[in-house]
């Protein structure tokens, strides 16, 4: 099976340029293919996933992937997809989220091996000392202005407004492209389907500034935006977006935020994310269908992802992470884990003496007075580390706190307080 019909058949093609050439092409070819990211936050997020495997499945396959930095293309912003108009980051902001993201692009890609390693650009690098009159003069000159007008990225903001920085934002990805492609020999760009003017922008102005040339042949191909069954916006919690970065989004919430896929989206989010086989994933949906209860394919998903993102070691704290908080049995997690699983409950700092659980209750805020702590105690409704304490005289202990620092009490059912006693 070539690369472009694994990738259909995983629902990862939106929109190619030519695709019976793009075929014929990556099959006589060690293709040169790129995706740029912009430096507009300090991570990527789950979202940004699938164009960065995409450009993983290709290395695979046997070609050559580009990570572009839009450390250039950043400063300006880019409109496509967006309804109003960006601020601007600083320079040193800018500079910052590009090793952020470079950082996170490369434990993604492989780019030790010898026949096609991956390679990441910055376009600050050309972009960078890029005079006006220059740009002007040989870019500027191949766009009609109402070329430009009729892009999406473009007739979408004409009421909101747009400024004429974004509006040259096109021109500047397209420069890019006809770089790689000048010093690269990139003949691909790929991106989310918010990128395809901008991708079409870019051959249009190869195709000019080559005009004459044979073979020059260049292509695009777009991701479909990821869609939820519920109609709710992928990839985000609660909390907000889920993160790449273990800083913002741990690896326990990383894995928890797959686990709990929609069975209707779970076989989906299998082709789209993960390196699974369209058989094995043929394999979990039918176990989805004979067995939903177990979350067969849920957990794998989880599992994969959390593998591919985080390492084998985060991911095995995760799933002991989720086992003692779904079994109540805590006590078995070190304290790493038990900051990570109980991140977003009460915390209370407290100092280390043995103190009688009663007074614990109200100085930590558990319980709203020592009466109401004595009732909470003698209804069973208190859980020390997962283990329920009656005994209204009882003393907290070093035994009760985990790795010397922590201690878990649970009032009612799910309730939790995280005691720290640093
Ligand atoms: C810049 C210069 C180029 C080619 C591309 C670019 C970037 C492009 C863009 N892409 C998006 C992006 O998001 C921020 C990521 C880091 C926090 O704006 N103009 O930079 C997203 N992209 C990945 C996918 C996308 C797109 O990085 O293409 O569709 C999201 O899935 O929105 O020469």
């Amino acid at each position: 099976m070539d690369i472009i019909q694994d990738l259909e058949s995983r629902g990862l093609v939106q929109q190619t340029t030519d695709l019976e050439g793009l075929k014929a092409h990556l099959a006589k070819n060690t293709v040169t293919l790129y995706c740029g990211f912009d430096p507009t936050a300090d991570s990527l997020h789950i979202g940004h996933l699938v164009p960065a495997l995409m450009l993983k499945r290709f290395q695979r396959a046997g070609h050559r992937p580009i990570a572009l930095i839009g450390g250039g293309t950043g400063m300006i912003g880019d409109p496509s997809g967006r309804s109003s108009e960006r601020q601007l980051n600083d320079p040193e902001t800018v500079a910052h989220f590009s090793a952020q993201i470079k950082k996170q692009l490369a434990k993604i890609l492989d780019f030790e091996v010898k026949e096609n390693g991956a390679v990441a650009r910055n376009n600050a690098e050309w972009l960078g000392d890029l005079s006006l009159i220059e740009f002007l003069r040989d870019t500027g000159k191949h766009f009609g202005v109402n070329y430009m007008l009729a892009k999406d990225s473009v007739q979408s903001r004409l009421e909101n407004g747009i400024s004429f920085t974004e509006f040259t934002y096109m021109i500047l990805q397209s420069y890019d492209f006809l770089n790689l492609f000048e010093k690269e020999n990139c003949t691909l760009q790929i991106g989310g389907s918010d990128q395809w003017g901008n991708i079409t922008a870019g051959m249009e102005l190869i195709r000019r500034t080559r005009a004459g040339e044979e073979e020059v042949k260049v292509f695009g191909l777009t991701v479909p935006l990821i869609t939820k069954a519920d109609g709710t916006k992928f990839g985000k919690t609660a909390g907000g977006a889920v993160w790449l970065d273990p800083e913002k989004t741990t690896p326990y919430e990383f894995y928890q935020f797959w686990i709990n896929t929609d069975d209707r989206d779970v076989i989906k989010f299998l082709k789209y994310f993960t390196f699974l086989s369209m058989d094995e994933i043929k394999d979990l949906e039918d176990q989805l269908a004979s067995a939903p209860q177990k979350r067969g394919p849920h957990t794998r998903l989880a599992e994969e992802m959390t593998q591919l993102v985080h390492g084998e070691q985060a991911l095995e704290q995760a799933k002991r992470i989720s086992a003692a908080l779904f079994s109540g049995d805590i006590k078995q997690l070190n304290g790493t884990e038990i900051k990570q699983g109980f991140k977003d409950v009460p915390t209370v700092k407290l100092a280390k003496k043995d103190i009688p659980l009663v007074d614990l209750l109200v100085d930590a805020n558990i319980s709203s007075s020592k009466r109401q702590a004595r009732e909470d105690i003698q209804n069973g409704a208190i859980y020390i580390n997962g283990e329920r304490q009656q005994e209204l005289q009882y003393q907290l202990t070093d035994d009760d706190r985990i790795d010397d620092q922590f201690t878990i009490i649970r009032r009612g059912k799910k309730k939790y307080f995280l005691l720290d006693f640093s």
